[in-house]
């Protein structure tokens, strides 16, 4: 695995170009669980925003590190006063702690469930810590984030979007542990995404008479590791998911589905190319690796309105400006991915002139990993082509 930065977490001490024999991808990881960890052992779960204090912090341009200075304001100092670990600059992020939802803290176990195996190696300690605290959330909130017991399962931004919020947490916690309990609880749900799906889920503007394929991303996931009747059940639908992607694809040339609603969808299409790879390497017969590539090039510029790759400093003519971990107005922080386009009429599409439409100009952290996987699958997929 890649190592090319030194991080210490004890100084607080990162140098790019410089190997310290950890893979930078589990230091990334190890980085995340602390945080997370802290505040599940400090305010019992995951906020869902820490946030600037003032506007200044809000679209601060420097290095992202003196965005505090890493001692506890304290009001009875003078400001810019320092004493011992505090001090009278009022820089302090604010964490917000309402809008608690116990379907929202399953994504948390999610992420502390799928550290522990990564983190175990190197950093033994802060994996069990990880495990610990997604079994505590776990059994603390398991009845409480229940569909039908949740109050409103859609209140918060991580409340989850339908179905049983518990059930990706299971999965990784049976990864995690190889605790029986928890295939017995997530195989029936699975399962269920293996129905066929209702008219009303067909993407918008699809046409007459389209039948919206299985969710096959869970049963893709869990795959290898199922008993031969799941994996004829999920080999049995491909056909359909395929069949279903080119359906997608007739709106527009590009070979992939664009959302057309809400937030702009360059998440969805990376991972429905990412989706394609997993049945690629299961089925190779059965899927043309083109639909893999076709959502990599999308993102890459292959797309309507203009050739900008959404990719911020990846490709010849990228996007120049787009928020990311700051909200500076006409910046850009090289390596983030845009949500992309919606492809409305007269609609003020992923404009540099005018990136104010939050939906298409404003990356998410979730997206880069994901794009790194892609790009990663691609570079598999055409060294195979090229053979
Ligand atoms: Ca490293
Ligand atoms: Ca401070």
């Amino acid at each position: 695995m890649r190592d090319q930065t030194l991080i210490d977490e004890k100084t607080q001490y990162a140098d790019i170009h410089v190997p310290d024999g950890i893979p930078d991808n589990v230091q990334l990881i190890m980085h995340g669980t602390l945080n997370i960890n802290a505040q599940i052992e400090n305010i019992g779960f995951v906020a869902q925003v820490i946030g600037q204090p003032d506007m200044h912090h809000y679209h601060h341009l420097g290095d992202a590190m003196t965005l505090t200075d890493g001692k506890i304001y304290d009001p009875s100092l003078a400001r810019y006063e320092v004493k011992g670990d505090r001090s009278g600059t009022p820089d302090d992020r604010f964490v917000f702690t309402s809008r608690f939802s116990p379907a929202g803290v399953m994504s948390d176990i999610v992420s502390l469930a799928s550290a522990y195996p990564a983190l175990k190696e190197y950093f033994p300690e802060e994996a069990e810590r990880s495990l610990k605290n997604a079994l505590m959330l776990w059994n603390k909130y398991f009845d409480a984030a229940a569909p039908n017991a949740n109050a409103a399962p859609a209140a918060g931004r991580r409340g989850g979007m339908g179905g049983d919020p518990r059930l990706n947490a299971a999965i990784e916690l049976w990864f995690a542990t190889g605790d029986q309990k928890y295939k017995d609880f997530f195989l029936p749900l699975v399962e269920a995404q293996l129905e066929p799906r209702p008219a009303a889920a067909a993407p918008a503007g699809a046409p007459a008479g389209f039948a919206p394929a299985a969710n096959l991303t869970n049963a893709l996931r869990i795959y290898p590791y199922m008993d031969k009747k799941f994996q004829d059940k999920v080999k049995a639908l491909v056909p359909d998911y395929v069949k279903n992607l080119t359906t997608n694809g007739r709106d527009n040339p590009y070979g992939v589905a664009i959302t057309g609603a809400t937030w702009a969808g360059n998440g969805g299409v990376i991972n429905t190319a990412y989706n394609c790879y997993k049945i690629w390497k299961l089925f190779p017969d059965m899927i043309d690796p083109e639909f893999v590539l076709a959502g990599l090039n999308y993102i890459f510029g292959c797309h309507p309105y203009t050739n900008v790759s959404f990719v911020t400093a990846v490709g010849v003519n990228t996007k120049k400006v787009a928020y990311s971990n700051n909200r500076a107005d006409y910046s850009v922080i090289p390596g983030g991915i845009v949500p992309g386009l919606l492809v409305k009429e007269d609609f003020y599409e992923n404009k540099d002139d005018y990136p104010f439409h939050w939906g298409e100009n404003e990356c998410c952290i979730n997206t880069a990993p994901q794009y790194v996987q892609l790009c990663l699958a691609c570079d598999e997929i055409v060294r195979y082509l090229n053979k």
